[in-house]
């Protein structure tokens, strides 16, 4: 498409995810304040600059009356947001049951929560309803903002239905959709009452992407055994029509990070912690406090580092900045107890009067805050027990361009296949092997150091997340075009 002044004008792009970059907070009958949200999907998709988009989502509150949900939309129009409004009753079965108690553990290898998996089994149908009814009210507000030639670009396990519902509107429309959580072995799937329902729903896109190939492998697989559909190099083909499967893994806006360690009030933060930390070497954590992360695991095997180590107790500190996110769900809550009591347990047993092992934050920390915080660190811990991608190891590396420290990244993060040569890769369940991965890391010499940052600031700061989402939508204008030129043959 072209602008009057003969220049092509911007794509425009429908991202739709379940929620929006923004939270909302009621301050009056019509008046809301609107903070950003901290996840990966919003760090990434802050990064994309290159289209003309628009967020559609949830706000991430209950907005029962008609001058609310006005007002609401009118203050999210000026940060080119369009709400979707759920009711209690569907967050509750959708949201927190369908997406988070049962897709979020099973997409990552754990299972259901122990002590409610016969709960689950049962509310399960009315779960999936409610998980379709949402989907359809999402596909509802997409096509009233819909306009011709825009891509839409679905987001996540949370709209998997949304594929479906979409082209049942518009056969025409541009559809890909994404997921940023790992896509599990087709075994996982296999156990989902809904697996075939859901697969064929995603298979209504044009193009469907995984983080990484083995994500892309284990869903063709899914869809070979389950739907009994042929998978092909390029996809899956059902019947003749072909959907394009595909690898792409995400990053971030590296130039951010870099410019950021530059600005006057990030210089000062660093100068704070250096004098704050002076003497010890830093280790530092940051995650949302949630069960794939392997908080506790990573706290464990520090434990079992500083025991092996004496020589190291007052050499070291550990901080751990966890942004608590789900705090209504019980499993959650019983994490940062764990958490909290394991951390104070080792800071009872390592600390002294004048300095604990452990600092642990439960709390979000602003851009620059946290861009000091990785700036001024000597060994990163990243030990997911699952990971779609994980940003955090990449928002560290860009921003040791100075300190060259050392990424400490589970083989169960996606990033491991891409920081993996430039990183020491642990599997988080072995706290023996993590703790011995700590002590190689404060002991690395620094040639070493040096040429394991080169390897991996490259690749964070090619693979960005302006490229990521420019490679996406430009292979999904591809898959049309070519799909348009087979059904004319
Ligand atoms: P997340 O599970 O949210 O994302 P991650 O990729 O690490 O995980 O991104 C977290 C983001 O939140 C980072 O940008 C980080 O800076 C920020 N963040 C985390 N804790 C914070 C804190 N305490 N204060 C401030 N900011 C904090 C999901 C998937 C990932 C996948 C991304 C993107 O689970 O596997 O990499 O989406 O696809």
């Amino acid at each position: 498409c072209e602008r009057q002044d003969g220049r092509p004008s911007k794509q425009r792009l429908l991202v739709v995810a379940n929620r929006l970059p923004v939270s909302a907070v009621r301050k009056g009958e019509d008046s809301w304040q609107l903070e950003i949200s901290v996840g990966g999907l919003v760090s990434a998709l802050l990064g994309v600059k290159e289209f003309d988009a628009r967020w559609i989502g949830w706000a991430g509150v209950n907005v029962p009356d008609e001058i609310g949900q006005k007002a609401l939309t009118k203050a999210l129009a000026e940060k080119r947001c369009i709400p979707v409004f759920l009711d209690e009753e569907i967050v509750h079965q959708y949201y927190n049951g369908y997406c988070n108690n049962i897709l979020w553990p099973l997409f990552h290898y754990l299972g259901l929560p122990q002590e409610d998996r016969l709960a689950t089994t049962r509310s399960f149908q009315s779960q999936f309803d409610a998980y379709k009814k949402a989907n359809q009210l999402f596909a509802e507000v997409v096509n009233q903002h819909y306009e011709e030639g825009d891509f839409v670009w679905c987001h996540d396990y949370h709209l998997m239905f949304l594929p479906k519902c979409l082209k049942e509107y518009n056969s025409n429309m541009k559809v890909g959709w994404f997921l940023h959580t790992p896509f599990p072995s087709s075994e996982i799937h296999r156990t989902l009452p809904s697996r075939s329902e859901l697969l064929r729903s995603v298979l209504a896109a044009d193009l469907v992407g995984f983080h990484t190939y083995d994500y892309a492998r284990h869903f063709v697989s899914a869809c070979t055994r389950i739907l009994g559909l042929e998978g092909t190099p390029e996809g899956v083909e059902d019947q003749g029509n072909l959907t394009r499967v595909a690898a792409f893994p995400i990053g971030i806006d590296s130039d951010r990070f870099i410019r950021a360690l530059e600005l006057p009030q990030v210089q000062n933060h660093i100068k704070e912690l250096k004098e704050r930390f002076a003497g010890r070497k830093v280790m530092l954590g940051v995650d949302r406090l949630d069960m794939i992360k392997g908080i506790p695991q990573k706290i464990l095997a520090f434990e079992k580092f500083l025991e092996e180590n004496p020589n190291w107790r007052d050499k070291v500190v550990l901080l751990q900045i966890a942004v608590p996110t789900r705090t209504d769900v019980p499993e959650y809550q019983k994490l940062t107890s764990q958490v909290h009591e394991i951390v104070g347990r080792i800071n009872g047993r390592f600390g002294t009067l004048t300095a604990v092992p452990i600092h642990h934050l439960d709390r979000s920390l602003d851009f620059h805050a946290l861009c000091a915080l990785y700036a001024v660190t000597d060994v990163a811990l990243v030990t997911s027990l699952r990971d779609g991608m994980n940003l955090v190891s990449y928002e560290f590396v860009a921003c040791q361009a100075s300190k060259k420290g050392v990424l400490i990244l589970s083989e169960f993060a996606g990033a491991a296949q891409s920081l993996g040569a430039g990183a020491i890769l642990v599997n988080p369940w072995n706290i023996t092997e993590v703790a011995a991965s700590i002590g190689y890391a404060l002991n690395m010499p620094a040639d070493e150091r040096e040429k394991r940052h080169q390897h991996n600031f490259m690749h964070v700061t090619t693979h960005t997340s302006q490229e990521w989402a420019a490679t996406f939508v430009s292979e999904l204008n591809d898959t049309i075009f070519e799909a348009q030129l087979r059904t004319r043959q």
